[in-house]
């Protein structure tokens, strides 16, 4: 027996009117659950949306450059509700992540369309092409547990999709995973024949097991998703990181007199909030920090909005919730809404929303304590700011040594943007701000 039901675009966070940039299926195309039917891509980030039901498509509704909110009618599916679907699509069905029934999930995935993806197609990706047959190449695309779109994906490159560890749920292949599969492979083979101006070295292969005892985790996805972004930015920004310090005596007595006041309010009152403050007048007094270089890297970006990105530890790794509007907030609210996306953070409840648009960034790992790093900018924005643990430290005044609460920071910047006499003005700036809050009132 067999239904026809619409599938529906599901719960895409705070989105609305968001773009469809790829329709993946056409009537008559047969489809498991979870394969991905569209991709619908906000500000800077794609987001597949796959199939809350197997069956054969009968109608599809949408086309590349729609705009589509919660709720719009993406196709109309004959599901078969005698489960006498197909045995390809029984492989998918049975191999897929049966929590993904409800229309009304809100879609998890979100990555970052890969500026790669035209430059994989190229003859030289296709050089990589497996030695297996195209039948047999396609009895393991059949096997592996990936959507139909992202076999053809693989197919289109020559990728063998059975040799690829897909980092999805259950092991299902992404097309991240083809790209950077492909990535790997290209700079495996650009290490054999030595590595060319324009290409970086590859590491080398070891195998441990060879030396001694070992065990091998797999890295969580926040990790795999922040890693190329990390690594990305490592390679394209030349980076230079500026070490300060900034006397925080008065501004810790401050902070401490406020304190009791901050939780009456359910508040607590840490150094980051003043940090958030500091931040915004010291970007107020040197616009070239909270801005971004454009896609033609010739025209530098200055945004008239503080959106200050929040680096947070996490069990699973790395994630940088922005706080909005900074700038209108009071150190209460700050440290009130800190409280919250840290929170929000390590429930894994943060929507991709709340880590978009920010203009520059904190990372602060004062609670824990080092004296300096150098942290790595969180592109497109063109500097970061790194703050270690404050210290008791002796400080000459001309006649005597005075106990002070000497703060580090260390500051990274993008050369291209700010040139290293910036750099410095900057981070004195701060930390006369920070030595004396009051100027920010100024
Ligand atoms: N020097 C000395 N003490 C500091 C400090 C500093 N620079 N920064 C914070 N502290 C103190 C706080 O004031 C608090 O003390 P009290 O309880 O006396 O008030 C204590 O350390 C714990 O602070 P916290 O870490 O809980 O809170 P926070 O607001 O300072 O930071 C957050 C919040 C989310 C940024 C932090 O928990 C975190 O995740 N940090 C790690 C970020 C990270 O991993 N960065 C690395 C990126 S590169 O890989």
């Amino acid at each position: 027996m067999a239904d026809t039901k619409q599938i529906m675009v599901p719960d895409i966070g705070d989105f609305e009117q968001v773009e469809v940039i790829e329709v993946l299926v056409a009537v008559g195309d047969k489809v498991a659950v979870e394969d991905e039917l569209i991709t619908l891509e906000s500000d800077k980030a794609a987001m597949p949306v796959p199939a809350t039901e197997a069956g054969l498509v009968k109608a599809v509704h949408i086309k590349v450059g729609d705009k589509v909110s919660q709720g719009d009618v993406i196709l109309e599916l004959e599901v078969d509700t005698s489960a006498t679907v197909n045995d390809s699509v029984m492989v998918e069905a049975n191999t897929a992540d049966t929590t993904t029934t409800a229309v009304a999930e809100p879609v998890k995935a979100m990555s970052e369309e890969s500026p790669t993806t035209e430059a994989l197609k190229t003859t030289e990706a296709k050089a990589l092409t497996s030695p297996l047959p195209i039948d047999s190449l396609n009895q393991n695309n059949k096997k592996a547990h990936a959507s139909p779109a992202v076999r053809k994906f693989a197919r289109s490159l020559g990728v063998d999709i059975s040799n690829i560890a897909g980092s999805g749920r259950k092991g299902r292949v992404s097309k991240e995973d083809v790209e950077s599969f492909v990535k790997q492979a290209l700079q495996s083979k650009t290490s054999d024949i030595g590595a060319t101006a324009n290409a970086l070295p590859s590491l080398p292969v070891v195998d441990f097991a060879k030396f001694g005892e070992i065990t091998t985790q797999s890295l969580s996805r926040i990790k795999k998703i922040s890693g190329v972004r990390l690594h990305a930015s490592w390679v394209n920004i030349p980076h230079v990181t500026q070490f300060d310090q900034a006397d925080i005596t008065e501004l810790e007595v401050f902070r401490q007199s406020l304190k009791s006041e901050a939780e009456k309010q359910g508040v607590k009152l840490t150094f980051l909030a003043f940090l958030i403050k500091a931040c915004v007048v010291a970007l107020q007094k040197f616009p070239e920090f909270n801005a971004s270089l454009d896609a033609s890297g010739e025209n530098l970006v200055l945004k008239h909005y503080y959106h200050i990105g929040i680096a947070v530890d996490t069990p699973d790794g790395l994630v940088v919730p922005v706080i909005r509007d900074a700038d209108s907030k009071g150190l209460f609210e700050l440290a009130s809404e800190l409280m919250e996306i840290s929170q929000k953070a390590r429930a894994k409840k943060l929507a991709p929303a709340d880590m978009q648009g920010g203009s520059f960034s904190i990372s602060s790992l004062g609670g824990i304590g080092g004296t300096a790093f150098t942290p790595i900018i969180n592109a497109p924005e063109v500097a970061i700011l790194g703050v270690s643990k404050a210290s008791q430290q002796a400080v000459y005044d001309g006649q005597n040594f005075q106990a002070r609460l000497i703060l580090p920071l260390s500051l990274s910047y993008d050369h291209r943007v700010i040139d290293g006499a910036l750099g410095a003005r900057f981070t004195t700036y701060l930390g006369s701000v920070l030595t004396d809050i009051r100027r920010a009132l100024l």
